[in-house]
């Protein structure tokens, strides 16, 4: 099965964090039943796919056991995806992944490119699944220390996603299964994601489809600080993001990965309505 292909606008990916502790809706919807009656709401605002996860990647996050990941996201997979929803789930472990595909997940997600877990390239090889490589350098609880980039932030993602395509070409992926991701606040500072968001078509360049994911994130917390330079709280962080999901769209991406489904949406349908039609 190829991936899912945009038509006007980049796909839009609802996120629903199924973990006591992510950055930005942590706890919201830690349960399974919360989780996905809200999985259900980002569909009927919209959203093309939905984005399950059961492990916190936030700067300094300890990680949970494989059987709590598990226990997190089976279940709540199963059900969206039974709904009638395209799943993606959001996992760095080969046995997650394998469980979520078997529980009806057509996109692997993996913020690790497949590094965090040597079985998990073999494993995306050996199913139908799309894979998001995303650009990453080590776990959340270490990743602040990972943030040099000799020859510059944009030439060393786009070698370091390189490595990654060539190992999941090396295994049999075939490129119509993959999509990249520059892992924005991933090893990155708030100027790293700056450079990288103003130098896509360098990673477009790869030849394959860009997923962006810069919803709610500290660097639009920081842009938007106030007077005392206090980040402005995660939850007010949706008009930047729209404005990202304008520029982005202007610039090809495949898809959008966002907390806002309704906002980002918005702004989409403005600009398809004055600019997606001449593309
Ligand atoms: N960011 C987070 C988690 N998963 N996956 C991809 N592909 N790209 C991202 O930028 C990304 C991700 C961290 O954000 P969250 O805690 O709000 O989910």
């Amino acid at each position: 099965m190829s991936r899912p292909e945009p038509a006007g606008r980049p796909l839009v990916m609802g996120i629903v964090n199924v973990t006591p502790d992510s950055f930005s809706d942590g706890g919201r919807w830690a349960d399974r039943d919360s989780a996905v009656a809200h999985g259900l709401e980002l569909v009927a605002q919209g959203a093309d796919i939905l984005d399950i996860g059961g492990e916190s990647t936030r700067p300094g996050a300890t990680r949970p056991l494989v059987a709590e990941e598990l226990d997190r996201v089976v279940p709540v997979i199963a059900e969206l995806a039974a709904s009638g929803a395209l799943v993606s789930v959001d996992t760095m472990r080969a046995e997650v992944a394998q469980a979520a595909v078997a529980a009806g997940a057509r996109i692997v997600n993996d913020v690790s490119g497949g590094l965090a877990d040597p079985r998990m390239i073999p494993v995306v090889a050996d199913s139908d699944a799309t894979f998001v490589a995303m650009h990453w350098r080590a776990h959340a609880e270490h990743m602040d220390s990972f943030t040099t980039y000799p020859d510059g932030v944009v030439a060393g993602v786009r070698r370091e996603l390189a490595e990654r395509l060539a190992a999941l070409r090396a295994a049999g992926v075939p490129d119509e299964r993959i999509v990249v991701d520059p892992g924005l606040g991933f090893a990155k500072t708030a100027e790293h994601n700056w450079e990288l968001l103003a130098a896509l078509d360098e990673l477009a360049s790869l030849g394959l489809p860009l997923l962006v994911g810069a919803s709610r994130k500290g660097f639009l917390g920081r842009l938007l600080a106030d007077a005392d330079g206090v980040p402005r709280p995660v939850d007010q962080r949706e008009h930047a993001g729209s404005a990202l999901a304008v520029l982005m769209a202007q610039q090809g991406v495949w898809g959008l990965r966002v907390h806002d489904v309704r906002a980002t949406l918005d702004a989409l349908t403005v600009w398809q309505r004055l600019e997606g039609g001449a593309r």
